[in-house]
């Protein structure tokens, strides 16, 4: 009866959420990185979006302990402002505000205290700041591209130039978003462009970025790229792609009417 009147439909309705319907219509597990509902990060594709879903966890460590300190110190101190104005009732609660004024009491006018709550938060500071600076500068390292091209923002599409030397012609194309009567099963609304960038995996790759027009942003989230694309600038950022797949990014600087039509959508091959 529990089983079949609650938990079914509960498991049933459930498992809409952890499945999905392929084009071959049957419904297939979903991995991690499909789950429809997500709060947190997208898998990494590079070691740089790995450093940084790590120093995430890392940052949200010491945040938990200052959260649950601090909501400590709250309730003591409103439960001592409460026994402060009032007044005895019975032996019981006297006993109580003795035994609350009494620990209160070491903690005005206490130096070493004081010292300690001023030199805990530096060190805090500084656990926090050291591995934050590394990845910092590990993200500006350039290691020498087999890979350079250029990403140019447009109002409202971007185009990519492979232009290096290393390439025999030059090859420039635009990526504009597919709108919804374009879409095939599998793409996704305002997040599948027409001509993806296409990129192998396992090697350096540089992007430089810029603009034609006013200030666009190129990111990809599983990438771990966030890069302004200013007119009249170049910016680089690398990236090492360490598996194969389709990642998705969109204009991340307000630059226009159309700013929600301009996704990135970059396929990483194994060449
Ligand atoms: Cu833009």
């Amino acid at each position: 009866m529990l089983r079949r009147k609650i938990l079914l439909p509960i498991g049933n309705k459930l498992k809409h959420y952890f499945t999905y319907v392929k084009s071959d219509g049957q419904d297939h597990p979903m991995s991690p990185s499909d789950f429809t509902y997500g709060v947190s990060f997208q898998d990494p594709a590079t070691p740089v979006m790995e450093g940084l879903i790590d120093l995430h966890n890392y940052i949200v460590f010491y945040l938990i302990l200052i959260f649950l300190l601090v909501i400590w110190l709250l309730t003591q101190l409103i439960h001592n402002y409460f026994f402060t104005f009032t007044y005895p009732k019975s032996r019981y609660e006297s006993t109580w505000i003795r035994f609350h004024y009494n620990s209160m009491r070491n903690i005005t006018h206490f130096s070493r205290l004081e010292m300690g709550w001023t030199v805990g938060p530096a060190l805090i500071l500084a656990l926090l700041g050291v591995p934050s600076f590394a990845l910092l500068y590990s993200m500006d390292e350039v290691l020498t591209p087999l890979v350079t091209f250029k990403a140019v923002g447009h109002q409202w599409y971007w185009s990519y130039e492979f232009s290096d030397s290393n390439f025999e012609s030059e090859i420039i194309f635009d990526s504009n978003v597919l709108f919804e009567d374009q879409l095939k099963q599998g793409e996704y609304r305002l997040l599948s462009v027409d001509n993806p960038i296409v990129l192998p995996i396992g090697t350096h790759i540089r992007t430089v970025v810029t603009s034609m027009d006013v200030l666009h942003s190129w990111a990809i989230p599983a990438c771990g790229i966030k890069i302004d694309a200013c007119p009249g600038r170049l910016n680089q950022v690398f990236m090492f792609l360490q598996r194969e797949g389709t990642f998705y990014g969109q204009c991340s600087e307000l630059c226009g009417v159309s700013h929600s039509i301009m996704p990135i959508t970059l396929k990483a091959v194994l060449l």
